[in-house]
């Protein structure tokens, strides 16, 4: 029987193995981080470890789940310890990470995600809770009031429900304590992910205060950040390794590639030396952001449907066919001209290593991980150039084919015949568009209609549809 991953079995991890040296009981809670995921503990919170390892101990992490209790379930039994595998064909690094010192569930304990938000020794809050997690309409980019959660919050702050109701609920206790304000870093796959996340949390707080809105847009910085680490969920196969490598239990084990990238808007304020860590500040994000959005997860996104249609499982199997490479190479080079350059961005580079990084075998990133929530995905990675391609009059059919397969993977049968159940917040109401449709133009006519995928000048341009409705029926 192997004991558990905690502070008292942390002798017990083998040698090779890296763990904290540093006192954890000295580290502060200077991050809350919302949406303690595997990206999160593959990305930043080793970041905020490698500081404290240098002596820095300000940064220690306050995570919360807003919906599942997984991640508290996992790591607090865990003090807040895992292990993070490094893997490629050549690098096995293996480590235990000592950054997250409490989890918090908010769903069963809103009230203390309010009151660390609020706390004096909190000098920061991060953000990673997928592109779902913002309650805004992916197409227009704006908080969709329609939503439950977000009307729950604009009527009332006590208890909220989503991250940017926390978010303004936590900063107007701040601001009613006297407290210095904080600084907001967006770390999720949305062009423009701190405007975005300004706008909703402000929002929220001018339905209740206008002071509030205006104190908090005065005085947080909500940087724009372009965030990369390819990080598969934890799976039982993961725990059954951690298992196996460290003679513990680590239910919240994670594993990912030794690429790790995070540019980060400048903004004022006290913030942690990230740069001594390869964290790049820049004063424009944009070039960054849109190369990775529609590059690497454009051609994510492209493996997920085409792939997960012919029934492959993973993103190093798609790119070990020859069709494979040669189609993300042909969807490249219809996107690539759609980027705004930067000197310090070598597109041509920047696309071989993508390859390289796609082909990781011991990654095991499975295609369906990828494919969940397209329609929250889609418009922020390939229905933007798309259109920028036809304004130019440009017959982008690589983009096209994409987005022909996204929508063919709304019916939830793969083309083998195997049906599946379609991961997605507008997953129903793609079924309700698609029921009646009888044929592929039908289906077209019908999808083209769900506004925050496709807004009403790409859905009612005509050399869209048509390239639309050939690639479907073929
Ligand atoms: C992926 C991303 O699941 C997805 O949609 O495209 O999670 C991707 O792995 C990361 O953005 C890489 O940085």
């Amino acid at each position: 029987m192997s004991g558990r991953l905690s502070e008292a079995s942390l002798r017990d991890v083998p040698r090779g193995v890296g763990r904290p040296a540093y006192d954890r009981a000295q580290l502060k809670r200077g991050v809350v981080h919302i949406g303690l995921g595997a990206f999160h503990r593959a990305h930043q919170a080793p970041l905020f470890d490698r500081l404290a390892e240098e002596g820095d101990l300000r940064w220690g992490v306050i995570g919360a789940s807003l919906r599942s209790t997984g991640a508290r379930d996992a790591l607090i039994p865990q003090q807040g310890l895992y292990s993070l595998f490094v893997e490629d064909q050549e690098r096995h690094e293996r480590s235990i990470i000592g950054s997250i010192l409490d989890v918090i569930a908010a769903r069963e304990e809103p009230r203390r995600l309010v009151e660390a938000i609020a706390d004096p020794e909190t000098r920061l809050a991060t953000v990673t809770v997928t592109e779902k997690g913002y309650r805004i309409d992916p197409a227009s980019g704006e908080l969709d009031e329609e939503d439950v959660g977000v009307r729950a919050d604009l009527a009332s702050l006590e208890e909220p429900s989503t991250m940017a109701g926390y978010l303004a609920s936590g900063l107007k206790l701040r601001r009613e304590r006297g407290l210095s304000p904080i600084a907001i870093l967006s770390c999720d796959n949305i062009s423009k992910n701190g405007t975005k996340l300004r706008e909703a949390v402000t929002r929220i707080a001018r339905a209740h205060d206008t002071d509030l809105a205006l104190w908090i847009e005065d005085n947080c910085p909500f940087p724009n950040s372009m965030v990369d680490r390819i990080v598969p969920a934890t799976s039982r196969e993961d725990i059954e390794r951690a298992r196996a490598e460290l003679g513990l239990i680590d239910q919240a084990s994670v594993r990912t590639e030794p690429f790790s990238q995070w540019v980060i808007e400048h903004f004022e304020g006290e913030r942690p030396e990230l740069e001594r860590h390869g964290v790049q500040f820049t004063s424009d994000v944009a070039p960054f952001e849109e190369a990775k959005l529609r590059l690497l997860n454009g051609a994510h996104s492209a493996m997920a449907y085409l792939g997960g249609l012919a029934g492959i499982d993973t993103v190093d199997a798609f790119i070990s066919k020859d069709w494979g490479v040669k189609f993300v190479r042909r969807l490249w080079s219809e996107l690539a001209p759609t980027l705004r350059g930067s000197a310090d961005l070598d597109l041509g580079d920047y696309q071989q290593m993508l390859l390289q990084r796609f082909a990781n075998p011991a990654l095991g990133h499975r295609l369906d991980q990828i494919a969940a929530d397209g329609s929250q995905k889609i418009p922020q990675r390939l229905v933007p150039p798309f259109e920028m391609l036809l304004e130019r009059n440009e017959e982008p059919r690589a983009i096209a084919l994409v987005i022909a397969a996204w929508i063919r993977w709304q019916l939830g049968r793969r083309d083998s015949g195997e049906m599946f159940k379609v991961d997605d917040p507008l997953g129903p109401a793609t079924a309700k568009l698609l029921k009646g449709a009888s044929d592929p133009k039908d289906q077209l006519r019908s999808i083209l209609t769900l506004r925050p995928v496709f807004p009403e000048r790409i859905a009612s341009d005509r050399r869209f549809q048509d390239l639309l409705a050939g690639l479907l029926k073929s």
